[in-house]
Formats: C-alpha cells, structure tokens, sequence
C-alpha cells in the first residue's frame, strides 16, 4: 500500500494519540500504586510504623545490601543514607507502577497481578524482620489486594473510554480516527475527562492516606510522651562537671562534650524503634548460672554510675564527623554480668536490639576492670529515641558497631566460635577495637587564613587507650608536637593545638598525627573503614592569603 500525505498525517495523529493513552495507562498505575501504599500505611497504624510495606521492603533491602553498598551509602549520603534509600524505594515502585498501569490497559488481569505480587513481596519483606508477628503481613496484603483492585477498575474504565470492549473484540485495533473519537466520547459513557479526574482523584487520595497513616501510626506509636516522664535517679558518685581546660579557646574547634542533638548517628533503622519502657525488659542469658530479667524499674534501682566516653563509627572516615562525646548514666554491665555468673569459656558478649541488630563484644575487656554501662542516659536525659532508648550498652575501647547495642532488649553470654553478629556476617571485624585517630577542626579545609602566625587545632582518641601526644606538620616537613589540652581520661578524646609561626602566602597542606599511651603512633597507612575502622593521617589543604 502506498501512503499519501493524509495517510501520514492520520500516522502522526495515532502516534501522539497512543502516546496520550501510555500516559494515561501509566497514570491508571501510579494511581493504583498511591491508593495501595495509602491503604498500606493505613493499615499500618495497627500493626506499627516498621510494618509499613515501603519501610518493611527498606528494611529488608538495607540488611541484604551487600557491605560495599552500605558503605557506599553512608560515606556518600551521610546521616541521609536513608531519605536517599526510601526515595528510591519510592521511585523503583513508581515507574513498576507505571509500567503495570500501562500493561493492564491491555491485560487488566497481569496489571492486577503484578500489584498483586508486590503485596506477596511486601509480606515477606514483613515476615523477614525480626520479632515479626503474623499480623505484620497485613499492611502489605491490604496494599496489594487494593493495588489490584484500583488497577483493574481504572483500567476497565479507561478501557471503555479509549475503546469499546466491543470494538477491540470484534475488529482489533481500532483505526486511530475511530480510537480517537471513542476516547474523546466514550462509548459507554465514560468521558476521558472523567477517567482523568477519577485517575488523579485516586493520586490524591492515596497521597492523603500515605500523609494520614504515617500522622496516625507517629501518634499511635509516639513514646515522646512516656520517654519525657521517666525520672532517672542521679550517680551514686556523680562525676565532677569537666575541668575547662579540656578544651582550648579556639573558634571552630568542636566542643568537648557533644550535645545530644548534635551527636551522630548510625544504625540500620529506617523506623525508629519506640520502646515503651513499662514494657521493656532485658534479658540476660546463655552462659550463664542465673539467667535475669530486669524490667527498667530494676534497672533504675541499680547503683547508676557515670561514665565520660568518646563513641566512635568504624565507618568513620579519616577525618570524618562520626564520633562524639558524651557523659552516660546507666547501671553497671560487668556488675550485672557478675551477678549472672558468667561460665568459663565465654568470651563474646552479644547484645540483641528490638528491631533485631546484633552487636558482638569481646567479654574479657567487659570485665577487665573497665568501667561499661547498660546506659539510660546521655548528657543528662533519658537517652534520645534515636540513639537507643530507653537502654542501650556502651564499652569503651571498641566501636559502636562491636560495643554499643542500642533499644538493646537482650543479652547474650556466647563464644566467638558460636555466633557471628550481624556486621561480623557481613565481614567487618569481629574485635572492633577503636584504632588511634586524629583530626583537623581549625583551619577549616580549604579555608584562607591570613600570612603569619596560623592556629592549627583539633582533637585526637584512642578510645580506653588514651592520647599521649599530637604532632602536626606543615607541607611534608619535620612533625612538631601540638600542646594537648588537659587529659580527661583514656576513654575520651583529647582537644589539642598548634602554633604554625610565619605562614607564607600559597597554598599548604597540614597534617596530624596521634600517639596513643601505649607509645603506639598512628599510622601514615590509608586503609578504608572496611573492615576494621579507618587508617592515614587526617590533612587539610589551607590557602594562606
Ligand atoms: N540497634 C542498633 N544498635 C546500634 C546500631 C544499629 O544499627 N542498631 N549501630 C551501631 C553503630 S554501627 C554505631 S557506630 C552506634 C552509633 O550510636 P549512635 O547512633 O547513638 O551514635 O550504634 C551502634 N548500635
Ligand atoms: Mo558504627
């Protein structure tokens, strides 16, 4: 057949046509996708905040990332790891959406199916976390029944709008002329009109009860309320506030102690656990003479010690911003340990959270002496949701991945050769000790400074072990010692600073280094944190004007 030119233009007409109905099919698909994930997180306010099928695919997808993925995440996303992983769940179900939208305008049944199976998926996903109860299936199954449902009732709809049951049964494609005149008319009277308002009506709704579900599940689940009426008893010998001259007076050298809201944060929680503590218990068992259970009115009755602790990330980069300081409250953990009646042969200390993390500590340090804590609280208040109320443990000498278990709910008196934890399965280091560290606050990277004398200054740790001594060089030069500031204790990080004399105008590279007590200095070696914590020596390029 030859084509003539109204043939041609009649080619174009159908072509921009069917684009307008892929646009409206993929549009049936996001709808049927908003309307389920309005529906799942309705449902989720009965069944909790991590019960959500978005969160609960997250969570699933986080612990099955590999470790270079994680750790990709989190030195390039920071403390955002987790918006940038939700926003791609989002994305990744928005263009499945539409493409299942766009499949059904043909086959309604797959487009339903395929909703269908996601709510399967979004179960799983459910089922896979720990401590999950059968009831936790139920946001995702309500979310793929009425992905199903939407899907096949929109595209019905459209279907009779677009083309005539009929007419596609009987002669096939329509021409696009007759195809453009049904859809502008519809032929069971549906308007296009009409499906696009029921198709964006659908949007909208669904989006409210995304918004509404996630408002009422924070109500539900809100523990501000509980978490701000607990009273903590005071130290049995409450530690002296910190001598002043732990931190020297330079401007942009970070403070000594950390404030609760500026301490970093790092765990694996897309939900933040919320743990009411007239119902939380701790455990402690496995090898043990007498297994305990502790409600947290045992634990406040315990003898509450204080403990000034720098905590660090493995992850942490060199000279990077996860680690802080900060003074705890909590009951003793070796004195509880004790009580327990730890057998000969352990030698792993596993702490379980509520949301299922496992943190594995070596048991020697615990009850070498040292002073380590089941804490309750951080700088003077009930510890923060975000780093682990209403209990958590902290050791000091190790990173927080290997130490620090927070919403700690369980602990386990082990062996090495009996259990690996959940970073050790992912291959990081089974001792997690906190290697020396050391860096540069002042002079910001890239900062101009003026010619002459340049304040140099920082902080270094070497958790447990302490600081003995920071030197600094300038462009590869010959290392000078720093002036440490007063030493609070092997546990905490120590401030220090430097007087670089004469600067000359260019551009200069400062470097530092730390030696801990032992005499051990930290190593010019580049390792990443992968997988045992971070080496090299911190530097910053300055340009002096
Ligand atoms: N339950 C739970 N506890 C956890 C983690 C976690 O992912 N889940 N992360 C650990 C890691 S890797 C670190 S560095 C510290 C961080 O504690 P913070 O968030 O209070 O600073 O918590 C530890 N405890
Ligand atoms: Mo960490």
């Amino acid at each position: 057949m030859s084509k003539k030119p109204s043939d041609a233009s009649a080619l174009l007409r159908g072509r921009s046509d069917r684009l307008r109905h892929v646009g409206v099919a993929a549009a049936t698909g996001l709808a049927a996708a908003s309307a389920a994930l309005g529906a799942g997180e309705l449902a989720a306010a009965f069944t909790g905040p991590d019960t959500a099928p978005v969160i609960a695919v997250g969570s699933a997808a986080v612990d099955l990332s590999p470790t270079p993925l994680k750790e990709y995440a989190v030195r390039t996303f920071g403390g955002y790891d987790k918006t940038v992983l939700l926003g791609g769940i989002h994305l990744t179900a928005a263009l499945l959406a539409a493409g299942a939208g766009w499949l059904s305008a043909r086959r309604p049944r797959t487009g339903a199916g395929i909703f269908a199976a996601f709510g399967v998926l979004g179960a799983w996903a459910a089922l896979s976390r720990p401590g999950a109860r059968a009831a936790d299936v139920v946001p995702a199954l309500v979310a793929g029944v009425v992905g199903a449902a939407t899907v096949l009732a929109l595209s019905r709809m459209t279907g009779s709008a677009a083309l005539p049951v009929n007419t596609v049964r009987t002669i096939g494609h329509p021409t696009a002329e007759s195809a453009d005149q049904e859809w502008r008319t519809g032929s069971e009277g549906t308007t296009r009109r009409a499906v696009l308002a029921v198709t964006g009506g659908t949007i909208a709704v669904g989006a409210v009860a995304v918004t509404g579900g996630r408002i009422l599940t924070d109500r539900l689940f809100d523990v501000g309320a509980v978490r701000a009426s607990v009273r903590i008893p005071p130290a049995v010998e409450p530690l002296p506030p910190l001598p002043p001259p732990v931190r020297p007076k330079v401007a942009g050298l970070s403070p000594f102690v950390t404030s609760n809201t500026d301490f970093y944060r790092v765990d694996t929680a897309l939900t933040l656990p919320r743990i009411d503590p007239r119902r939380w218990a701790l455990r402690v068992r496995g090898m043990v003479d007498h297994p305990l259970v502790l409600t947290f009115d045992d634990l406040l009755h315990e003898p509450l010690e204080e403990m000034d602790h720098t905590l660090s990330c493995v992850s942490n980069e060199v000279g990077g911003p996860y680690v802080g300081t900060t003074r705890w409250l909590g009951a003793s953990l070796p004195a509880l340990l004790r009580r327990a009646g730890v057998h000969r042969g352990a030698d792993q200390l596993v702490g379980r959270s509520q949301d299922g993390m496992t943190i594995g500590t070596p048991l020697e340090p615990v009850l070498d002496g040292r002073r380590a804590l089941l804490a309750v609280a951080m700088n003077g208040e009930a510890l923060p949701v975000a780093h682990g109320f209403p209990c958590r443990s902290v050791v000091p000498g190790f990173y927080g991945y290997a130490s620090a278990t927070k919403w700690l709910v369980d602990l386990d008196v082990t062996t090495f050769a009996a259990f690996d934890p959940y970073w050790v399965r992912r291959g990081w280091d089974r001792t997690g000790a906190v290697r020396t560290a050391s860096r540069i606050d002042v002079p910001a990277p890239f900062a101009r400074v003026p010619a002459g004398d340049v304040t140099v200054a920082g902080t270094a740790w070497a958790t447990h072990r302490g600081i003995a001594a920071v030197e600094v060089r300038i462009d590869g030069g010959t290392w000078q010692q720093a002036l440490l500031a007063a030493d609070a204790g092997p546990d905490l990080w120590r401030q220090w600073t430097h007087t670089w004399p004469g600067a000359a105008p260019g551009t200069h590279r400062i470097e530092v280094r730390a030696t801990d007590a032992t005499g051990a200095v930290q190593t010019g070696d580049r390792a990443a944190p992968y997988p045992s914590g971070a080496t090299g020596w911190h530097s910053s390029v300055v340009t002096v004007t």
